[in-house]
C-alpha cells in the first residue's frame, strides 16, 4: 500500500506558522508540560522525502529528519509495508513472555552490520538512553568493576544514569540532580576549542586523559569507556584522527570495555553504516537507535557475545523494548539502507553540503568551523575574529530559515552550532535550496 510521494518542493502559503499552526499551538500551551522545547512552531500533518507538510499548507525542507531518526525518509513504503504486515499479525505479546522471530532477525542484522567479524549478540530496547544504560549494566557486570569514563560535550540520554553521563547542564540536568555515582567527565578532544596545541590535539588529549584515569580513578576500576565517535548534541565534534582507537586500545589493555555510543551518528548517517568504521574501531559494546526503525522507537546493544551473556537470566529485558511493530520497521528500514546503498547516498549529501558551507564560512567570519563527516555537518558560530561562541547568530539564523520553509536543529555546549541532519532520501535540489536559503540567512544577519 505505497502512497503517492509528496511533492518535493518548498512550498509557503501562510506565514509560519500559519492560523491552523496557531490554533493547535494555543492548545498545546494548555495542555502540555511547559517543559517541552520545539525546534520550530507548526504542526505536522505529513511527511516524506525532504519536505514536512503542515497543518497550513506549508512544505517546508526537513533539514533535521527527526534528530537523525528518518534516514530513510518519513513513511518509507519499505517500512510502511512491514508494520502494516505486522499490526495485522499481532502488536505486542512481549519478548519475554513469548518471542517472535522479528526481534532475532534484528539481532542478526545489528550482529552482522556492527563493525568486527567477532561473535556479537544483541538486545533491543526502546530509546538510546535505555540502550546506554544497559550498556553500563552489561559492562559492570562483565567487568566486575563501577567506574564509568565519559567525555565534555557528551550527550548520552534524559534517564537518571545518562543524564549523569551527559555534560551539559542547561537544559538537561539543572534541578534534576542527585545523579548516579561512578560517572567520571574526561577532556574531549576537540580541536576547535583544545587547550593546547590543536595539531597535537589526539595525542595530547589521549596523554591528558590516561594519566587522569590512572591517578584519580585507578584503570583497575573502569568498567566502561562510553564515547560517540561524534558528538551529536554536543555539536558535531569529530575527535581528531587518533583519538578513538587511541580510546579503544586503552579500554583493550586495562580491561574495560569500549562502548559506543552510536545513537546518532549510526544507520549510515555518516557515510558509513558506523562511524567507528572511518577509523576502523571496533567497539566491544555499541548503542543504536534513532536511524535503526525509519521513525519507530527501537534500540540496540551490540557487542563481543561473552560480554552479552555474562549477564545472568533474566537480566535485562522491558516490557516493550523490541516491539514486534518497531522490529518490523526496523526490518525495513535496514533492507532499504543496504539495498538503495545510503551510506553512498550520505558521502554524496556530505560532499555537497561541506562544499557549500565552507563557501560560506569563506564569506561569513561568523561562522568559526566547518565540520562533520557524511550527512550530518555543522557550522560554529563564533564572534567574528574570535572563538567566542555566537549564540545570538545561531538563533537569528534558525529564525530567518525558519520563516523561509526551512527546518534546522541547534546544537552545541554553547548553543552556537546549526547542525544539518537531511533525510538521506532528500532530493538534491531541495538540499541545495535549504542550503542557499541558510547563505541568504547568514548574509541578512
Ligand atoms: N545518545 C548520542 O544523540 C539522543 C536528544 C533529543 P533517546 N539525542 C537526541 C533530546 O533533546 O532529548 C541521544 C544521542 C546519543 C543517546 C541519546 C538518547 O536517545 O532515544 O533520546 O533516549
Amino acid at each position: 500500500m505505497a502512497r503517492a510521494q509528496l511533492p518535493q518542493e518548498r512550498i509557503l502559503k501562510t506565514a509560519i506558522p500559519g492560523p491552523k499552526s496557531q490554533e493547535l499551538l494555543a492548545r498545546r500551551s494548555e495542555a502540555v508540560s511547559a517543559a517541552l522545547g520545539m525546534s520550530i512552531p507548526v504542526f505536522v500533518k505529513e511527511a516524506g522525502g525532504g519536505v514536512i507538510i503542515d497543518v497550513d499548507g506549508n512544505s517546508i525542507i526537513d533539514m533535521g529528519a527527526g534528530i537523525a531518526v528518518v534516514n530513510v525518509g518519513n513513511s518509507a513504503d519499505a517500512v510502511i509495508e512491514r508494520v502494516v504486515e505486522q499490526v495485522h499479525a499481532f502488536t505486542h505479546t512481549c519478548f519475554m513472555v513469548a518471542p517472535y522471530q522479528g526481534y532475532v532477525e534484528v539481532c542478526e542484522a545489528l550482529n552482522r552490520l556492527t563493525p568486527g567479524n567477532h561473535k556479537k549478540k544483541s538486545a533491543l530496547f526502546n530509546s538510546g538512553a535505555e540502550a546506554v544504560e544497559n550498556a553500563i549494566k552489561v559492562a559492570r557486570v562483565f567487568t566486575k568493576r563501577t567506574a564509568v569514563i565519559v567525555f565534555e560535550h557528551g550527550y548520552h540520554g534524559r534517564t537518571n544514569l545518562t543524564m549523569g553521563m551527559t555534560a551539559k547542564n542547561m537544559p538537561y540536568k539543572e534541578g534534576f540532580g542527585p545523579f548516579a555515582p561512578e560517572i567520571y567527565r574526561m577532556p574531549m578532544a576537540y580541536p576547535f576549542r583544545w587547550m593546547g596545541d590543536p595539531k597535537k590535539c589526539a595525542d595530547e588529549a589521549l596523554e591528558y586523559i590516561t594519566h587522569k584515569i590512572e591517578k584519580e580513578i585507578g584503570s583497575k576500576n573502569v568498567a566502561a569507556i562510553v564515547i560517540e565517535p561524534i558528538q551529536g548534541e554536543g555539536g558535531f565534534i569529530v575527535p581528531p584522527k587518533g583519538f578513538l582507537p587511541g580510546l579503544a586500545q586503552y579500554a583493550r589493555d586495562n580491561g574495560a570495555i569500549f562502548v559506543a555510543d552510536e545513537v546518532q551518528t549510526g544507520f549510515a548517517r555518516t557515510g558509513d553504516m558506523f562511524a567507528c568504521e572511518d577509523e576502523g574501531v571496533i567497539p566491544d559494546l555499541i548503542t543504536t537507535a534513532k536511524g535503526i526503525a525509519g521513525g519507530l522507537p527501537l534500540a540496540g546493544l551490540t557487542g563481543r557475545a561473552e560480554v552479552m551473556d555474562s549477564v545472568h537470566l533474566s537480566g535485562l529485558g522491558g516490557t516493550f523494548g523490541g516491539s514486534p511493530i518497531s522490529c518490523a520497521a526496523a526490518l525495513g528500514a535496514i533492507e532499504m539502507i543496504e539495498r538503495e546503498n545510503l551510506a553512498e547516498r550520505a558521502r554524496e549529501i556530505g560532499a555537497i553540503m561541506e562544499h557549500e558551507l565552507n563557501a560560506m564560512a569563506a564569506k561569513y567570519p561568523v561562522i568559526g568551523e566547518v565540520r562533520g563527516r557524511g550527512a550530518m555537518q555543522a557550522i560554529e558560530l563564533v564572534i567574528p575574529s574570535s572563538t567566542e561562541p555566537n549564540s545570538a547568530a545561531m538563533q537569528a539564523i534558525v529564525k530567518y530559515c525558519q520563516g523561509k520553509g526551512v527546518l534546522l536543529l541547534t546544537a552545541g555546549t554553547y548553543s552556537n552550532v546549526i547542525r544539518l541532519l537531511p533525510p538521506l532520501v532528500m532530493p538534491e535540489h531541495l538540499l541545495r535550496e535549504a542550503l542557499s536559503i541558510l547563505d541568504e540567512a547568514i548574509a541578512a544577519i
